[in-house]
């Protein structure tokens, strides 16, 4: 079974800055983490982050035949962007959408998801091991089409 998980704008500064919303851990270092997991799991796991929208949308189009589950934390991207709602809907690859932060304990323009719909499930709010939670939920997702 092979997982996409992918990262939205700014997650690449991740552990540079606001440690007290999104934690000290660098994205490389919860990289590592999810990879570590991933062996038990015995799962493969393809990591990428972009800035860009276009490309994200990109990564999901192309993701067709060659990964069972997206787990996908848009960012920003997840409070405004239609193109990834329609580009989730039209591949129907599951997808879980993940967050480090409780977006609904944040500004009211984070409680609102355009993917939310289009995703499978949603996790949020518990830091790095959300990635973690999301790799699983990916599994048990993967089981549940089988
Ligand atoms: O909690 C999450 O994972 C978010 O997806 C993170 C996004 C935010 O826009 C979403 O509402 C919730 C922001 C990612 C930016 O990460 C930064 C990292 C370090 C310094 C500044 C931003």
């Amino acid at each position: 079974m092979k997982i996409l998980f992918l990262n939205g704008p700014n997650l690449n500064l991740l552990g540079t800055r606001e440690p007290e919303v999104y934690g000290s851990m660098t994205l490389a270092d919860i990289e590592a983490e999810v990879r570590q997991r991933a062996k038990e799991l015995k799962v493969e796991v393809d990591f990428r982050q972009s800035n860009l929208e276009g490309e994200l949308v990109n990564w999901i189009q192309e993701a067709k035949g060659k990964f069972q589950v997206i787990v996908l934390n848009a960012a920003a991207y997840t409070h405004t962007s239609v193109a990834l709602r329609d580009a989730i809907s039209a591949v129907g690859i599951p997808t879980v959408e993940i967050h480090l932060s409780n977006v609904h304990a944040r500004e009211e323009f984070r409680h609102k998801s355009l993917i939310a719909p289009v995703c499978r499930g949603q996790i949020c709010g518990f830091g790095s091991k959300s990635y973690i939670l999301g790799m699983e939920s990916a599994v048990y997702v993967n089981a549940e089409n089988k």
